[in-house]
């Protein structure tokens, strides 16, 4: 770690008030270049800290970055992963107050809830899909605290990398009956199709991107315990979203995940 104990509390506290004023702030690394990677996730583990002091639990865990349209959108090279606090948690068909954002984006998602432990180095697609409960559809509302959602890869990862809020679907299926890497999206905004794509656009196999995070989990000691749902990543670029705008995300097999900005 190049930040002091004190800096990273300090910086945890700076994104979460970000987020909880509606005020986008410039990314952190302008101001504190040397940080490293081990201040990052601290950062991000500090933010967490602070919810779940005040109630809000973790429903969950995310990768972001791991399709080529999101890495060419956001500029960044690598895929990092976050937390999902309960409170940004929304059903298939919610009215979503377009208040509690500063600039949202939604992304559509393939997600697993696991039911074994996955544990890392070395955890693959094949360990992955024998640990899989289910697997369904899931739009990401995504709302980075940084200007004009500019930022660098240490900087998103301290923010959470984004992370604001989810929509689940409602069909749950078995992911030995599903080809994942075929699976295709059609997203429609306001009733017109916006962004299309498959499964595959995720490192190839959405579950591949639940190994890496095991792996990467693994190099700070930790797992994926059982019971845990996970987010794992765009596979179409985001799209903006304000107030009036209705979303409808189109899965094949996985049913559709709809929602009103209000
Ligand atoms: C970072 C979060 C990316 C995904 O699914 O790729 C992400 C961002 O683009 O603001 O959640
Ligand atoms: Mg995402």
């Amino acid at each position: 770690m190049a930040l002091d104990q004190g800096i990273v509390r300090q910086l945890a506290e700076h994104l979460e008030n970000a987020e909880l004023n509606r005020q986008p702030v410039t990314k952190i690394t302008d101001d504190y270049p040397d940080m490293d990677w081990d201040d990052a996730y601290a950062i991000q583990y500090g933010i967490r800290r602070r919810k779940e002091a005040r109630g809000i639990g973790t429903a969950g865990l995310k990768m972001g970055l791991t399709s080529q349209a999101k890495m060419r959108q956001m500029g960044v090279s690598e895929p990092v992963y976050g937390f999902l606090p309960a409170s940004g948690s929304y059903g298939d068909g919610a009215d979503i107050d377009s208040g509690a954002f500063i600039h949202p984006r939604v992304e559509a998602e393939v997600a697993v809830m696991t039911r074994a432990e996955l544990s890392g180095p070395g955890c693959n697609v094949g360990q992955v899909l024998a640990a899989v409960d289910f697997v369904t559809a899931a739009v990401e509302i995504i709302d980075s605290r940084y200007e004009n959602f500019r930022f660098d890869l240490k900087s998103v990862i301290a923010d959470n990398t984004s992370a604001a809020g989810f929509v689940c679907g409602s069909v749950l299926r078995d992911a030995h009956e599903l080809d994942l890497p075929a699976l295709g999206v059609v997203l429609e905004k306001n009733g017109e199709i916006v962004e299309t794509g498959a499964g595959a656009a995720v490192l190839g196999h959405p579950a591949a991107s639940v190994a890496m995070l095991a792996n990467m989990l693994a190099a700070r000691g930790e797992v994926i315990p059982a019971g845990t749902f996970i987010m794992t990543g765009g596979i179409t670029a985001a799209v903006a979203v304000e107030k009036g705008d209705t979303i409808n995300v189109r899965y094949q097999d996985l049913g559709k995940v709809s929602f009103r900005m209000i």
